[in-house]
């Protein structure tokens, strides 16, 4: 029997900034793999995995909202929308000491990475001064600082990284073709906009995208053919699955089959293999076994915490379960 080929992947740029062919991932090579057996992608997926990580260790990040509701946009999976009635109301910007206290939790948990999210279409300047004091006290306690504010201009960026902040979470959230039946308040490109502030502001790039909205295969392939394409791409790459929000209009979208997500998982590794792939929202549905598959395709980040902003995620006593009976060790710090 021959083994499962290797395609020739294009050479991993992530970290360093060249100039690079257009498009280094096509999308239909990436509906190829999209397309292949599945224990042939898993195999190979895996196989990239090993040749970049320690395949028994996982990240561990913990997710804060730390301005939550209210927003203005219109994204159609988002329960924190002002366009739809979800029961979540509105808040003002945390404080610093129970960022502090979430924070402090989040380590003696064994968190290594903690993310600050905010209901923000576009943060203020005078945002951006608050959450800077709230990256400074994140850093001061040992971990890795992430925000997702929204759209950012280059010198919010630049305010940021000069604050010590490490990632910015900006998502893609589905390929261009997509994008329209989902959001109309921002386009596309503003995204991209955003992401090119956040990089040549040095700051690192965590980008990814939900599946489960009703996309195609080739949707898919689309979206992570941007990921892919971006240059670098993103040192973190989120795949969540849509958890279906009552009162949102993507409440009642079809579920995603199981194994195209891990397909979608292992598609991400294998483009970018340098990338952390997060196993991010849809974990509070998904069994241990599905999970575990996740892994076997190379994700090697989870969000820890009983909380992810607004929904809810796998309790922490079962994460740990879970990752013991897997022999998965949580990344040092
Ligand atoms: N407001 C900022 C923004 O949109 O950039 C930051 C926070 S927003 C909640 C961050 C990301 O969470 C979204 O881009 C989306 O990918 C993800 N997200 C939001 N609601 C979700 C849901 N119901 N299921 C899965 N992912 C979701
Ligand atoms: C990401 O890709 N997923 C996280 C984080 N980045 C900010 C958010 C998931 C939100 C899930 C629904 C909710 O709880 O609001
Ligand atoms: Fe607002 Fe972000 Fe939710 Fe979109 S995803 S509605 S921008 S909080």
């Amino acid at each position: 029997m021959t083994e499962p080929q290797i395609i020739a992947m294009p050479a991993s740029r992530a970290g360093t900034r060249t100039v690079a062919p257009a498009q280094r991932w096509p999308t239909a090579a990436i509906a190829e793999l999209f397309d292949r057996p599945f224990m042939d992608l898993l195999h190979e997926a895996q196989t990239v995995h090993r040749a970049h990580f320690d395949a028994n260790e996982v990240e561990l990040a913990t997710l804060l909202s730390i301005k939550t509701g209210g927003c203005p946009e219109d994204c159609g999976y988002c329960p924190q929308s002002v366009h739809y009635d979800t029961g979540v109301d509105a808040g003002k910007l945390m404080d610093l000491d129970a960022v502090r206290d979430a924070a402090t939790a989040a380590k003696q948990a064994g968190a290594t990475r903690f993310c600050m999210g905010a209901a923000w279409r576009a943060p203020k300047d005078r945002d951006i001064e608050n959450v800077s004091a709230l990256v400074k006290l994140v850093k001061s306690l040992g971990l890795e600082s992430c925000a997702t504010l929204g759209m950012l201009s280059e010198s919010q960026a630049h305010a940021l990284k000069d604050a010590g902040l490490d990632y910015y979470n900006h998502n893609l959230d589905t390929a261009p073709e997509a994008y329209g039946r989902i959001i109309s308040t921002r386009d596309y490109q503003d995204r991209l906009d955003t992401l090119e502030h956040v990089r040549d502001a040095g700051l690192s790039v965590c980008c990814g995208g939900i599946v489960g909205m009703g996309e195609s295969r080739l949707e898919r392939a689309g979206l992570i053919a941007q990921l892919a394409n971006l240059d670098p791409y993103p040192e973190s790459v989120p795949i969540n699955e849509l958890v279906r929000v009552e009162g949102t209009p993507l409440a009642d979208a079809e579920k995603i089959d199981p194994f195209e997500f891990v397909r979608t998982v292992a598609v991400a590794r294998i483009t970018m293999p340098k990338a952390r792939v997060r196993l991010s929202a849809g974990r509070a549905q998904m069994d241990e076994a599905l999970q575990a598959l996740c892994f076997v395709a190379g994700a090697n980040s989870i969000f820890y915490g009983d909380k992810l902003l607004i929904t809810g995620n796998p309790d922490v006593e079962r994460d740990r379960a879970l990752l013991a009976r897997l022999g998965l060790r949580p990344r040092a710090a």
